[in-house]
Parts: structure tokens; C-alpha cells; sequence
């Protein structure tokens, strides 16, 4: 009998705000352990949590799609606001409009959501003219059903780990950004995390793969977030965030993983 994938979906929520949520794709007899993982991460935000929801869903086999991850630099810079240019250079290099950058990154940096929170997902930007493109600006787009696939899962997570990306962040987030880079119209995505302690984000583009900043943000700053920035001759808005909400994708391959590197434009 040939296996059957699940979706397993995870997002916790307190106070009237979304605090975490998490993606996998598992096969059957791994679903109670990693939801009950997934549980765990849910209520492990210092008593805030009032709601976890777990969803489990089986996929259609013959759907999944399978990929390899993207290729990963990882970039040091002197601080936070040298991350920033940094990531403002990479995006204008593949094409995201130099305004349409800045005004993606001082939205994630007040907080993308209506009111400064936070959002659930990320906002997609016209590439060009930076308009916000996403339904509802307090959810945006949560992309889903993407995982490293369990046949090869403890092997790529053991060369992650060996090439020093041993942090769960770091695999999640390549994920998410191997699976949004084969999306239709997508041009580039920028990231940092919502913790206030992860202070390493990253730009990923199709051409360049998936560049680390350590560090994009300050310490301490509880808001992060993603934006996707899509070329605007080439949207067709529901076909993406259909691709990003519902096409299954598996990993299958790690990319060249390069060593770090020093990165400063100080004269
Ligand atoms: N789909 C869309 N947006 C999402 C998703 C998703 N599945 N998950 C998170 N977001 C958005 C949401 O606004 C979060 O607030 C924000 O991204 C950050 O999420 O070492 O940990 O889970 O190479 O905090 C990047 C660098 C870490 C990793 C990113 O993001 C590395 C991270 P977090
Ligand atoms: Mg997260």
C-alpha cells in the first residue's frame, strides 16, 4: 500500500493575537508525535497562549510535488542596520523596485498587521509599486503544506546540522521559502522572526537562493514577519496564493550550503 501524507497545521493564539503556528507534512504513524510536539511549541509562550488548534488532513498522493531545497549563503554584517542594506541591495538586484523594498521593510519593521501587531502570514508586494496586495493585512497569506520529506527528514536535518544550521527555525524557514520560490509571479521574499531573541533573517530569490543576514534585527524587537514580493505583470493573485495555501511540496535534496561570509559596505 503505497503511504498516506497528512497535513498537520498548528496555530496558538492569547490575548487576541496570534503567537505561533507551524506547518509539516507527516505520514500516518508520525501524526500523533508531531502534533503533540507542535502542542507543546503552541503553549511555550510564557503563559500567553489561551488557544491551540491542530489540524490534520490527509493529501492527495498524487499531488505532492517534490523539490529540492534552495541553495543557502549566510552573511554577517556589522549590525542590524547594515542587515537592512544588505537585504535592500538583494532585493534590488533581483528586481524588487528600491521604494517597494523600503516600504515592505518599515512595514514589517511597525508591524505589518492593522494597529502594529504582527501578522499571521505574510503580505504579498506588487515588486514595483510596493502596494500590498494581500485580502486581509491582519492574516496575509500563511503559505502551508510543506515539509522535507519523512523518507529523507532525519538525513537532511543531520547535513543541515552538520553545515552548523542546526536551529529548527533555520529548516522551517527554508522550507517555507524552497516551497514560495517555485510559486508563480514570485520574485523575492524577505523575512525576520516575530522572536525577540532570532535575529537572523534572510532574502531568498530564485536566482540567488536563500541568503541569511545575521543580524537583520535589533534585539529585543518582538515584531517581525514576511513580505512576498510579486511581479506585477504577472498576477494572477488567486492562482498564487492557491499555490502557497494548498499545492503540497516535499523536499527531497539539500542545496550547496556555503560557509559563511563577512559582508559590510563601510568605506
Ligand atoms: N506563511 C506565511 N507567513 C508566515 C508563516 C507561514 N507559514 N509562518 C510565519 N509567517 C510570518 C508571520 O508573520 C510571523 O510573524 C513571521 O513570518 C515570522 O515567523 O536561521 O523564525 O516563525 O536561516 O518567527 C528566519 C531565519 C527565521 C532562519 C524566521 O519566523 C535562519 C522565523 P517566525
Ligand atoms: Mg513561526
Amino acid at each position: 500500500m503505497s503511504p498516506v501524507y497528512y497535513s498537520l497545521r498548528m496555530r496558538a493564539a492569547g490575548a487576541g493575537r496570534h503567537l505561533s503556528g507551524a506547518e509539516r507534512i507527516v505520514l500516518a504513524d508520525q501524526a500523533a508525535s508531531a502534533a503533540a510536539q507542535l502542542v507543546a511549541r503552541g503553549i511555550a509562550h510564557g503563559g500567553q497562549t489561551a488557544e491551540v488548534h491542530c489540524t490534520l488532513e490527509p493529501l492527495d498522493a498524487g499531488a505532492i510535488r517534490r523539490s529540492r531545497l534552495p541553495d543557502v549563503r549566510t552573511w554577517q554584517v556589522p549590525d542590524w542596520r547594515a542587515g537592512r542594506r544588505l537585504a535592500l541591495t538583494l532585493l534590488m538586484e533581483c528586481g524588487v523596485g528600491e521604494s517597494a523594498a523600503a516600504r515592505a521593510m518599515q512595514a514589517l519593521d511597525r508591524g505589518a498587521a492593522p494597529g502594529g501587531s504582527v501578522m499571521r502570514g505574510a503580505m504579498l508586494v506588487d515588486a514595483q509599486s510596493g502596494e500590498r496586495l494581500e485580502d486581509d493585512p491582519a492574516r496575509g497569506v500563511r503559505v502551508s503544506r510543506m515539509d522535507l520529506d519523512p523518507a529523507c527528514r532525519d538525513a537532511l536535518l543531520a547535513t543541515l546540522s552538520g553545515a552548523g544550521l542546526a536551529h529548527h527555525r533555520t529548516a522551517e524557514a527554508l522550507v517555507l521559502a524552497g516551497k514560495v520560490l517555485h510559486a508563480p509571479g514570485i520574485v523575492a521574499e524577505l523575512c525576520w522572526s516575530d522572536d525577540p531573541g532570532y535575529l537572523t533573517g534572510y532574502v531568498a530569490t530564485p536566482a540567488g537562493g536563500y541568503q541569511r543576514i545575521c543580524p537583520l534585527k535589533q534585539a529585543g524587537d518582538r515584531r517581525g514577519g514576511r513580505a512576498l514580493f510579486v511581479d506585477a505583470g504577472n498576477r494572477s493573485l488567486n492562482g498564487l496564493v492557491d499555490y502557497l495555501e494548498s499545492q503540497p511540496v516535499l523536499f527531497t535534496a539539500a542545496g550547496t550550503i556555503h560557509p559563511p561570509r563577512p559582508w559590510s559596505d563601510a568605506p
